[in-house]
């Protein structure tokens, strides 16, 4: 079944329920003694579970006050789904409290192209499927099966609305900050809170406003912006805060060109992104078959709801003159590493590297927009009139099926296969290292991608690919030129007859004047379908794939051969982890993808590409209590292993941003399954640190960060003050005491960030055993 005019959408179940959102932020407003507020303030006001009850004393203060809060609606990806659901059925109830979404889209692995690599996929990971679509189907949740697309393009094109406020259990769910929303990236473990309807809570986060002046022009795209944004703020300087965009520059971006802005605040670890209502919004919506929803937003609109108020104070305002703006080139191996197009040449040279690229990869969830697309078909076709094709591997990955159909009646996939392009399936494909690359598999080379992560081996396995990450227009026209030192803004191309061929400034539009096409229609689920409770969930019990979960012990009661009460009983250092350790280091993707819903399975991946630092070497971790049949070494899952055998609860000493990147909960949920209690840190990224504590492991700051370098691996760690604190004195921080290998003892202080509910969570093991007590 194949369309093509945009589908009609079930816009009851996506249009915010405005009227009594901005009820609720006016009994919020009240409170607060009707100071403005900012647009990221109102969305999540608006949804703040009974404020008169939760907002004790009036008090609000942001970095500071937890807030439980409602959201509307909850998106999961395949790989991250496994777990959400394996923890949401444990909790034993029939249906979702909140409407939800599950996509199949991290799964599918990119040979050779879109239909064979689909239909590869799909066999290699049936069980997984059918595990997904029977729960879905169980639970009354949305399906949307292999091949319909990356999640967060399809939400922007379906679910996404205007003050709307959404979890999605992956990282880059902000993409539907675009729409004027607060997206959120968390782990499973926070998704059962919203599909349970238990408040879900977040720390109010700072709110860092970023003025918008001047215009783009020429070269300079959405992408560049927030490339250039993640050199100014680096990896770590949104953590804690959400970016509010505002100022006369907002209204001239298209809609998914904000929604490429707002993925990227992921890479800085922002909370998220968003941007007051505008009327490319608007045409957004209704191009996308929701004129119902752009009508209700644009009444909210009118109350206020949808932008800042005047005068509403920022905890910092950052000014960015979009006219000064020039393409920029983020890497390699951290997205933050930024260099202006012109300077970009030099630098490769000065690192000495091969002025040479060996694939240029676009799409992705991050850039695969209308927009995106008519630009690079624009480039390519001028390429294609000049005689060129395309120099090295040119992938593009649609973000959707409705992209895909557009792009193909449009003759936009034409003219990219005319230069040489491969189109790959609607998935995530090479972005998440599911790239069966058949060309480089070993040895340095470069790669240029406009996706949005560029840590080491997350592309092809190899450390030693670099990826930097640029513009789709950027990455197209160097793929003529192949040469890492080529600035088409201002280089040529020789051709053949001798004649030098400059590209023009691509053109672009940024919404099909035909309408987006559905393409093959039985990709879109039933909207909101009733749960069908009598569906069997099959888990077999010998699966390499699927394992149910047991429940975490806890760390106190008889039943833990605990001594000390309601202090962690004595841990052992596993390890100190150097430098960058991503959520990637700790439970990598690629080949461990097909394992996301077997813990055990998974967990032989735990940290292996990370930096010991006594000694420097990736994956090695000592074991001073080995016995003669044991070596002193092993790999770090083999030492965690060991220490599990020995049932003895281990910690660990990690450095600063200790677990940036996505929103993984198995980084979590690996360590604790091995053992791990506690992981002291320089500092933490938000999502990674919450998830720590849903699974009942203690985060740990150092106050005095050079504490750090003074506990190694075999010394003893014990806790003093947590039982104070989970007997509800008052806060005094808890010490931790350390007995070297050699003997000598020390204390040092430390600090944490638990909320009272937080505290449950790791007393009683996990959040899940928590919330299945309130549940009973
Ligand atoms: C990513 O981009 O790193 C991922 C794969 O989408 C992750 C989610 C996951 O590991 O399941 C993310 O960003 O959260
Ligand atoms: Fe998929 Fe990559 Fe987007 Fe993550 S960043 S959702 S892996 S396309």
């Amino acid at each position: 079944a194949s369309s093509t005019s945009s589908v009609q959408k079930d816009c009851t179940s996506v249009t915010p329920p405005y009227s009594s959102l901005i009820k609720n932020l006016n009994t919020v407003r009240d409170i607060l003694g009707n100071r403005p507020l900012t647009l990221a303030e109102k969305i999540l006001y608006s949804h703040i579970h009974a404020p008169q009850k939760s907002l004790v004393n009036g008090r609000l203060v942001r970095g500071e006050t937890y807030l439980q809060l409602s959201p509307e609606r909850v998106a999961m990806q395949d790989a991250s789904a496994q777990m959400a659901l394996l923890q949401f059925m444990s909790a034993g109830l029939a249906k979702c409290a909140v409407p939800v979404s599950i996509h199949c889209d991290h799964l599918i692995q990119a040979v050779k192209g879109a239909a064979s690599d689909l239909e590869r996929s799909i066999i290699s990971n049936k069980e997984v499927f059918d595990f997904l679509e029977s729960a879905a189907r169980k639970y009354g949740i949305e399906f949307w099966r292999p091949g319909s697309g990356i999640i967060h393009q399809i939400v922007l094109e379906n679910y996404a609305a205007p003050g709307m406020l959404m979890l999605g259990t992956d990282s880059h769910t902000p993409n539907a900050g675009g729409l004027g929303m607060l997206a959120i990236g968390v782990g499973g473990a926070d998704a059962v809170d919203a599909m349970t309807g238990t408040p879900w809570e977040l720390k109010a986060p700072e709110i860092v406003g970023i003025h918008l002046t001047g215009k783009l022009n020429g070269w300079a795209t959405p992408k560049d912006l927030i490339l250039h944004l993640a050199g100014k703020l680096t990896v770590r300087g949104g953590t804690g805060r959400i970016l509010e965009y505002f100022g006369p520059g907002v209204a001239d971006q298209s809609c998914t060109g904000l929604a490429t802005i707002a993925n990227m605040g992921a890479e800085v670890g922002a909370t998220t992104s968003t941007f007051p209502y505008s009327a490319n919004m608007r045409a957004y919506l209704e191009k996308t078959g929701r004129a119902p929803v752009a009508r209700a937003a644009d009444e909210a609109a009118a109350q206020g709801f949808l932008s800042a108020d005047k005068d509403a104070e920022y905890d910092e305002v950052i000014e960015i003159n979009l006219s000064e703006l020039e393409p920029t080139i983020n890497g390699p191996f951290t997205p933050d590493l930024a260099t202006p197009i012109s300077a970009f040449g030099k630098f490769i040279e000065k690192e000495g590297w091969k002025d040479e690229f060996s694939a240029g990869l676009i799409g992705s969830c991050t850039n695969s927009s209308y927009q995106d697309m008519t630009s690079v078909a624009d480039l390519a076709r001028q390429a294609k009139a000049a005689g060129l094709t395309a120099k090295v591997p040119f992938l593009c990955t649609p973000g959707s099926e409705q992209i895909r159909a557009t792009m193909e009646r449009d003759n936009l996939t034409s003219a990219l296969e005319d230069v040489g392009a491969t189109v790959l399936a609607n998935a995530c494909g090479p972005c998440i290292g599911q790239w069966k690359r058949e060309d480089k598999t070993d040895g340095e080379n470069a790669i240029l991608t406009s996706f949005n992560r560029n840590f080491k081996s997350r592309n092809d396995g190899n450390r030693l690919t670099m990826n930097f990450l640029a513009s789709p227009t950027i990455v197209t026209a160097m793929s003529f030129s192949g040469k890492l030192s080529f600035n088409p803004i201002t280089d040529s191309i020789p051709l053949p007859s001798g004649e030098l061929f400059k590209f023009s400034p691509p053109t672009s539009q940024d919404l099909p004047s035909a309408g987006f096409a559905a393409g093959d229609l039985s990709y879109y689920p039933t909207p909101s379908p009733a749960p069908q409770p009598d569906t069997e969930i099959v888990v077999q019990k010998d699966s390499q794939r699927l394992e149910l979960l047991e429940p975490f012990a806890s760390h106190f009661g008889t039943e833990s051969g605990n001594p000390r009460g309601l202090e962690l009983p004595e841990l052992k250092v596993l390890l100190r982890v150097r430098g960058k350790c991503t959520t990637d280091h700790i439970s990598a993707a690629g080949p461990w993808l097909k394992y996301k819903g077997h813990l055990t399975n998974i967990s032989e991946n735990l940290l292996i590409t990370a930096v010991n630092d006594e000694g420097g070497e990736v994956n090695v971790a000592f074991d001073h209590d080995h016995d003669a049949s044991q070596p002193s070494t092993d790999t770090i899952p083999g030492v965690a292993k060991r220490f599990k055998a020995r049932k003895q609860p281990w910690a660990l000493i990690v450095d600063d941003n200790y677990g940036e990147g996505s929103a993984r909960e198995h980084a979590a949920l690996q360590p604790r399954f091995y053992g791990c209690s506690m992981i002291i840190a320089r500092s933490f990224a938000r999502i990674h640190e919450t998830n720590l504590k849903k699974q009942g492991v203690l985060p740990l700051w150092f106050v005095d960060k050079s504490d750090y370098s003074r506990i190694g691996s075999g010394d003893k760690l014990e806790t003093i003050g947590l039982e104070d604190l989970l007997n509800g004195v008052p806060d005094a921080g808890i010490r931790v005491k350390v007995t070297k290998l050699n003997g000598e003892v020390f204390e040092i202080p430390t600090r944490h960030t638990m909320s009272t509910d937080q505290l449950h969570w790791l007393r009683y093991g996990s959040a899940l055993n928590y919330i299945r007590r309130q549940l009973s």
